[in-house]
């Protein structure tokens, strides 16, 4: 499918959700985001224990934000191509990965299909998910869900991203 953008589409504030915990954490996050177009803003980097699955090294992870025209199946296939780019084999469910990258937030759009559903049907109970969202969106998250989210995060830095065009 061409992830092209229509000419007349409407431009969306959407929400990714980016995820490593193999190898060079921070480097796969900053080789995803430098690769996409349309990033407005990054959050800070957490460093957070991992959320379900087995026993597995603790993630780093970022929320990004963009503008874009894609549609969430477009979004869909963005962030399947940056796992494929992180070198991400797909092993043990929830295991350890490279990259993990997922659809959030695309404007107010609905999506209720097997392989995609956003909003991201899982978010609500992630804190990895709720505090960099927060930093970036604080009107979108409920302080009591942020309260009451799973997982201790703890902010280690920023990554170290070029200013860029949209
Ligand atoms: O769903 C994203 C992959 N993932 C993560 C993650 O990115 N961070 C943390 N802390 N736990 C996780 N469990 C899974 S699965």
């Amino acid at each position: 499918m061409s992830e092209s953008t229509q000419p007349d589409a409407e431009l969306r504030r959407a929400f990714l959700s980016m995820g490593s915990n193999v190898g060079d954490r921070e480097h796969f996050l900053t080789d995803a985001i430098e690769s996409l177009v349309g990033v407005a803003a990054v959050s800070p980097v957490y460093e957070t224990d991992p959320v379900g699955g087995p026993a597995q090294g603790a993630f780093l992870n970022v929320v990004v934000e963009m503008e874009t025209t894609l549609t969430p199946r477009q979004l869909l296939g963005v962030a399947h191509r940056l796992e494929s780019a992180a070198g991400r084999v797909r092993g043990e469910h929830w295991g350890p990965r490279t990259l993990d990258v997922d659809v959030l937030l695309v404007g107010d759009l609905a999506v209720d299909e097997p392989d995609l559903q956003v909003p991201h049907p899982r978010m609500w109970h992630r804190r990895f998910v709720l505090a960099p969202l927060a930093d970036l969106a604080p009107e979108l998250v409920p302080e009591r869900l942020l309260a009451q989210a799973e997982g201790r995060v703890a902010v280690v830095g920023t990554l170290g991203l070029p200013k860029r065009r949209r």
